[in-house]
């Protein structure tokens, strides 16, 4: 079984069902259980500033699949709550799952890079995290916790 964590973002049409239905989803993966959720974040746009602000989430799961099986399933999520690929690189999207992090596995190739390069970064990404795994260690760079708090994360918003 491998552990791996996975990072939710949406800011196009009803943000929040669609990261609750993506949560249905992957608990419904053979195999597959979701062990915790984040709350709701309510993020402002990085990289492209001139969007909507998201709604973003993490979840921690267990699960049979191997990460490249993961990552195709996580793709075949997108695509049902309809995402389009092709878009702009960070332009707004119905619906956005990315593999952080799964325990005890480093690799980069063509299709994926674990960790995930950017996520020490990233507000939006470390703030739901940390309410899972604050002491999760991101490999040479620290936990969620200590990146969190070195981040600006002032305009995110915890969703009632
Ligand atoms: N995702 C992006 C680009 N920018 N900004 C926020 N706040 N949240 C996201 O999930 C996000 C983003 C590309 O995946
Ligand atoms: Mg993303
Ligand atoms: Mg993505």
């Amino acid at each position: 079984m491998n552990q791996a964590f996975i990072g939710l973002g949406s800011n196009l049409g009803d943000s929040r069902q669609h990261i609750l239905d993506a949560i249905d989803a992957l608990a419904r993966l053979p195999g597959t259980r979701v062990l915790a959720r984040s709350r709701l974040y309510s993020t402002p746009p990085w990289g492209v500033l001139e969007q909507p602000s998201f709604v973003n989430a993490a979840v921690s799961i267990e699960t049979p699949l191997a990460p490249h099986e993961l990552l195709d399933a996580l793709l075949t999520i997108e695509r049902a709550a309809g995402r389009v690929r092709g878009g702009e690189r960070w332009g707004p999207r119905t619906l956005d799952l990315d593999l952080l992090h799964v325990a005890g596995v480093t690799l980069s190739d063509e299709r994926l890079t674990l960790p995930h390069p950017r996520m020490a970064e990233r507000a939006f990404v470390l703030l739901p995290l940390n309410d899972l795994a604050p002491d999760l260690q991101v490999p040479g760079v620290g936990t969620v916790g200590e990146l969190l708090a070195a981040v600006d994360s002032s305009e995110c918003t915890l969703l009632p």
